[in-house]
């Protein structure tokens, strides 16, 4: 079986975007691969002024929580917390020293990130190595991610490509996976703009957590904004209906020419409506999941206990590959 890794940060509100994005696609897959999913704490550091101690032990809870209650089953899918397993620093480091600084500096998430901040630190320009590691640490063939994450997944081939060129052929060239539809959700009230973990915890209307109320998701769907174009087909939509479109799509499962046809007399009250029994829909079973999981705290734990051991094993025998081939033992 080929094998699968990916991860979610936790921090913000993880949001239908994230689920669409990435982790519904994990779960499609969870049969056909031999999966590795990993709650990105150490990526979370990189902008250390948004993340308390406190509130990070419990959005690691969280993620780890919504992992399970999306479907993410642990006897089929290693799931670990990436600052359990110290061999993903320790493999940065050594993978810094082969990355040159100008791939670095052309990074849009790192751009438009440290645009944002007073004082940027030495970790948020480094986070695409962070990434490359969590990836090639276990000799991953596939990254199913939303398409924001594109081009961390080509700095992580360009850099076991430049690794491999030095010390010969130890590190594994992954790809991506990315959904032709949904990669790229945006916010409901700006569809110009990506929906964000970050921005969602801190403003209404702009994201739909997965643990919002029936209520929060009508509200904010029903004040999505749209512009003066109603077009309902997906060709001729205008973002925000496209947006809306894209969603129902995924989430239903239907083809495109039953959507059109569906919403066809062109208004897209109608689609705004049925679209918040969607969502609510597709999220019921995942809160009562969560609900009962985050409730039973040892039961989490030992998820990512046994987590953590197994992916220990394999970035064991990684880095054991880097090291002799580096000279280092
Ligand atoms: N809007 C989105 N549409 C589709 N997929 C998305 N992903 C994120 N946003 C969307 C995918 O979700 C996975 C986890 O993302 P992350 O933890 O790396 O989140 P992020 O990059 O930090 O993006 P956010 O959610 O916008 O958070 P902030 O605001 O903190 O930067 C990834 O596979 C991602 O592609």
């Amino acid at each position: 079986k080929k094998r699968v890794f990916s991860g979610v940060q936790p921090t913000g509100q993880m949001h239908i975007g994230n689920y669409v994005g990435a982790l519904s696609l994990w779960v499609e897959n969870q049969k056909k691969y031999d999966n590795i999913f990993c709650i990105v704490d150490l990526h979370a550091l990189t902008i250390p002024e948004s993340i308390e101690p406190q509130y990070l032990r419990k959005k690691v809870k969280q993620v780890a929580a919504l992992y399970l209650a999306c479907g993410i089953e642990p006897e089929q899918s290693t799931i670990f917390v990436q600052s359990h397993v110290p061999q993903h620093s320790e493999l940065t480091w050594l993978l810094n020293c082969v990355t040159p600084i100008g791939w670095l500096e052309r990074m849009t998430q790192f751009k438009s990130k440290s645009k944002k901040l007073e004082s940027v630190g030495t970790g948020l320009f480094d986070y695409p190595v962070l990434m490359a590691s969590d990836i090639l640490l276990y000799k991953t063939d596939l990254v199913p991610v939303g398409e924001d994450q594109k081009q961390h997944i080509e700095i992580t081939r360009d850099i076991a490509q430049r690794f491999n060129h030095l010390y010969g052929e130890v590190l594994k060239v992954p790809e991506e996976l990315i959904r032709k539809s949904g990669a790229r959700i945006m916010s409901f009230d700006d569809p110009e703009a990506k929906m964000s973990k970050s921005t969602g915890e801190n403003k209404k209307r702009h994201a739909i957590g997965l643990l919002d109320s029936p209520e929060t998701i009508r509200e904010t769907i029903m004040s999505a904004t749209t512009d003066s174009n109603r077009e309902t087909r997906f060709d001729y939509a205008s973002p925000g209906i496209l947006n809306m479109l894209t969603l129902y799509q995924v989430l239903t499962g239907q083809s495109r020419a039953e959507i059109e046809s569906h919403f066809s007399d062109g208004k897209y009250g109608k689609l705004k409506k049925e679209l918040v029994e969607v969502v609510i829909e597709t999220l019921k079973p995942i809160q009562k999941k969560y609900n009962r999981i985050i409730n039973e705290e040892t039961y989490l734990d030992d998820v990512l206990k046994e987590g953590e051991e197994k992916a220990t094993e394999i970035a064991v025998d990684t880095m054991d590959n880097v090291k002799k081939s580096m000279g280092l033992k």
